[in-house]
């Protein structure tokens, strides 16, 4: 009986400390498409459940409502003060990736035809939910290098993960910064002390152009070629046809910023049933949008193994135009990309229960 209790008590300590809460910076550019939004909820639900603790939430693009509308979800779910940042003088800034001008956020909303295009669903958060948060325009955010080295330099060595669902200019910043008051340490050496894994949501397999990579190719070339830690890929081909977000859009209660978002902006049923073959082709299912950001997070938090497979190679910036390109290497490779384990159907049903939990704490 006592070597069984005794047993009994190593397999509950393993069992705790295997559970512990993962480190978690979040880093989206909330810009034009909303898997960010699921993808922010994902990771409050599981902050709520006690297996991951949010750092920080980090924009990747600037000179938009892109700030306010994380902070407006991170109300939401009870966790208003996290620190939070935006890329200073260079990367994706606007409405959207091409925008030359910023949003201002004074400006009257002129809904979708405006001049807003796809950032208005951000823009409306923002109008909706007054006093939700610190920053309407991004720009007044703290620059996301002081917030990353300030968040890293204060956490144990190696214990840092970071899940990007948007561009990579903030990785490529922060390897280019240097020995500061908040760290004697330079950015790259400060990534190899304090961050144990990023997993990135980039790139299309095997070769091609996909929107994060893309768009401020010379950052996401620079932060994959000298990034210091194992990269986890969820690629473009992975997440484009499993779908979630359709389960919190239809369910019953009061409105809320991330029911809003996916309500706001899928298809209807019958809108799919007419012509599914169109919608899948904009990446929306009957389960609702891709969820490429949403895939990101479950990596991060819950690791590969539960859901996916992996294939090792590196992923490397080709070319001047933005192309990626996928070198398998079963061997050496530094990178992995997930691959199909349990069906994409069984992996939305899990993403769509983590988004329609009702958050601990908040929720109002
Ligand atoms: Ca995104």
């Amino acid at each position: 009986m006592k070597k069984a209790a005794v047993l009994i008590s190593c397999v509950s300590v393993a069992f705790v400390a295997a559970a512990a809460p993962v480190k978690v910076i979040f880093d989206t550019d909330m810009l034009t498409d909303f898997d960010d939004v699921g993808a922010l909820a994902c990771l409050h639900a599981l902050a709520d459940a006690g297996e991951c603790e949010i750092l920080a939430t980090i924009s990747s693009t600037r000179g938009n409502a892109s700030v306010g509308a994380i902070e407006v979800i991170n109300h939401y779910y009870g966790r208003s003060g996290l620190p939070v940042g935006a890329p200073k003088g260079m990367g994706v800034m606007g409405a959207h990736p091409g925008a030359k001008a910023k949003v201002d956020p004074k400006a009257p909303l002129e809904g979708r035809s405006g001049g807003d295009g796809g950032h208005y669903k951000y823009r409306k958060l923002l109008a909706d939910y007054p006093g939700w948060y610190r920053h309407a325009d991004a720009d007044d955010a703290p620059d996301a290098n002081e917030t990353y080295r300030r968040v890293l330099a204060a956490q144990p060595d190696g214990s840092v993960t970071i899940c990007s669902v948007g561009f990579l200019t903030n990785m490529r910043r922060l390897l280019e910064t240097k020995p500061d008051a908040i760290s004697p340490l330079d950015g790259k050496a400060l990534v190899a002390k304090k961050v144990k894994l990023w997993v990135a949501m980039a790139c299309r397999y095997p070769y091609g152009q996909e929107y994060n990579s893309r768009w401020d190719y010379e950052s996401s070339r620079i932060a994959f070629e000298n990034w210091p830690t194992p990269i986890v890929f969820s690629d473009w081909q992975y997440g484009r046809d499993c779908f979630a977000g359709r389960a919190i859009a239809e369910q019953e209660g009061p409105r809320n910023p991330v029911k809003d978002v996916f309500a706001g902006n899928i298809p209807s049923r019958d809108e799919i049933r007419k012509d599914s073959h169109k919608w899948l082709r904009s990446a929306f299912g009957m389960g609702g949008r891709a969820s490429w950001d949403e895939t990101a997070v479950l990596v991060a938090v819950r690791g590969i193994e539960p859901y996916f497979n992996a294939e090792r190679g590196t992923y490397r910036m080709v070319g001047n135009k933005g192309d990626d390109k996928w070198y398998p290497d079963a061997e050496k490779g530094p990178h992995l990309r997930i691959t199909e384990k349990l069906s994409k159907a069984e992996v939305g049903r899990v993403i769509d229960g983590l988004i329609t939990r009702k958050p601990l704490h908040g929720g109002r």
